[in-house]
């Protein structure tokens, strides 16, 4: 690995950037809390629960300044950084609390600032505490950090690594288009335009392919391959990794020499900026994960998610990885793994829920020696969509949870039509996690399995004066306090 993948003048940029940061910070203390996690695991709903809930003095009776009545005026202010777009709470509010719909998907990076005036706990501390704290709340997606390796790979460690990969298991079918024309082509030959286009729409109709088949394969990178944003047709994603490239130096002017410098050039219009502006500003991060959604779909989900998020959390974890340390300025000091949607389940299983968060990170932790480095792992629900209920049935009392699912659910044969309610059997999540993570044999039936229903967002209570409370929650406190609470001590 070359000793240091980042130049001197990125060295010194970051070193600028976070002295500015931290200049700014004595005169108006900040947090920068990133907000991550793979597409659609609640990125946008988790900020926009907590932001309404801080703003709407909402029940968070496991934040210790909120519930000893120490926050006053809290507000929505202007983000500091001008050149990343605002997340758009209001709009997400609209969709979640008017007119009961989950926001849409929002694929890039997007930032809040929320301010609130807090009293401190001590004496000691009242006399010097100004009493103010800005939390900038930047939400970017799980995907961007999975680009990281790459800074330490060239393009030919890139190319054999993934097309080894893409020749295992159930990758090897999806990925045949790709391999098949990346393997009738001649690399040396003088570069074409209209052939690097076909290897790279064919390699990302691969990369597709593997996350959206029903195994749900998490992604792999280049990251941007699938979220494209405003790079969409640029050069810098228009390349492909090359199976079996010959030993010799790319002749000047073919395909293959196009494609090296392409990659790099990914690398540096794409990777090292995100964590040099973005991500070595973080001071504290919450990762989400919907553990459910990898459980319904079987062993081989489960285990591909804790490889993705053992490639995640090495990101936080500047002191195992050189590549890391030199574009970090400083070090988040506080990662929170939160398995969200616990309120698809009863309240019985949130703990095991939790249980199986931290199996998926153990590893994760000891490989990359995070242990006791201020990680923590919860079940929790950003929105709580469902009440619990019991039914009898046969003569037993089955808890069940109850909530209106979405327009055009089906359940066991019967449609919705978004306005009705159902109670369902949510399934239990086993003691053990590890059985979530063994391999399915055809002869066990017993294999743990739960219902997943899409439920509306709940009908938020009104006040005795008709005022709409907050959005109800599950353990979104105790995120918080995580997070945040010693900044508000
Ligand atoms: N019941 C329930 N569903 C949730 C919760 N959080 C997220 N969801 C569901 O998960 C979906 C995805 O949530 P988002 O917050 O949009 O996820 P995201 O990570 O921002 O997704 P992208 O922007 O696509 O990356 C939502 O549309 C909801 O259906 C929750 O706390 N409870
Ligand atoms: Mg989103």
């Amino acid at each position: 690995m070359p000793p240091s993948l980042t130049s001197f003048t990125d060295d010194a940029r970051i070193a600028l950037d976070n002295l500015t940061d931290r200049a700014s910070g004595l005169i108006h203390p900040t947090i920068r809390l990133g907000v991550t996690g793979l597409s659609r695991a609640g990125k946008t709903v988790f900020i926009s629960s907590l932001v309404h809930n801080l703003l709407n003095a909402g029940r968070l009776p496991l934040l210790e300044a909120y519930r000893s009545g120490r926050v006053s005026n809290v507000r929505l202010e202007p983000q500091p950084d001008d050149a990343i777009p605002r997340f758009q709470y209001e709009d997400h509010i609209n969709a979640l609390v008017n007119d009961r719909i989950w926001p849409d998907s929002t694929r890039a990076i997007s930032e809040l600032r929320i301010t609130l005036d807090y009293e401190s706990a001590s004496g000691w501390g009242r006399m010097f505490s100004r009493g103010k704290l800005s939390i900038d709340i930047v939400d970017y997606p799980g995907e961007w950090l999975l680009d990281l390796p790459l800074l330490a790979q060239d393009f030919r460690q890139f190319s054999e690594s993934t097309v080894s990969l893409a020749q295992t298991g159930i990758r090897q079918e999806l990925s045949r288009d790709w391999l098949q024309l990346a393997q009738s082509i001649d690399q040396d030959a003088p570069a074409d335009e209209m052939t690097a286009r076909r290897l790279a729409e064919t390699f990302a109709a691969y990369l597709k392919a593997c996350k959206s088949d029903e195994r749900s394969l998490s992604t792999l990178p280049p990251g941007r391959f699938l979220m494209p944003g405003d790079l969409e047709g640029s050069p810098a994603l228009t390349f492909a990794p090359l199976p079996n490239m010959p030993e010799t130096k790319a002749p000047k002017g073919s395909l293959r020499a196009m494609m090296e410098r392409r990659y790099d050039a990914y690398k540096n219009i794409v990777v090292k900026p995100f964590f040099r502006e973005h991500f070595a500003r973080l001071d504290r991060q919450i990762v989400l994960i919907d553990a459910l959604q990898a459980i319904n779909r079987g062993p081989e989900a489960v285990q591909d998610l804790e490889r993705a998020l053992t490639d995640v959390l090495a990101c936080f974890r500047p002191g195992s990885n050189s590549i890391l340390s030199a574009l970090l300025g400083r070090r988040i000091d506080k990662v929170l793994v939160a398995a969200t949607k616990a309120d698809h389940l009863h309240h019985e299983s949130h703990d095991r829920l939790e249980k199986l968060a931290g199996r998926l990170v153990d590893r994760a932790i000891e490989r990359i020696g995070m242990a006791g480095a201020g990680i923590e792992m919860m079940a929790i629900a950003s929105v709580r969509a469902t009440r619990e209920a019991t039914v009898k049935e046969d003569g037993q009392l089955l808890p069940v949870i109850v909530g209106t699912p979405m327009a055009g659910e089906t359940i066991n044969g019967e449609r919705f039509d978004g306005e009705r309610k159902t109670a369902v059997f949510p399934g239990d999540l086993p003691e053990d996690p590890e059985t979530l993570f063994r391999g399915m044999d055809a002869a066990s039936n017993d294999l743990p399995e739960v219902n997943i229903v899409r439920f509306r967002p709940p009908l938020l209570e009104r006040t005795a004066t008709g005022a709409k409370l907050s959005i109800p929650h599950i353990r979104l406190d105790r995120a918080l306090q995580f997070l945040l609470g010693d900044r508000l001590a």
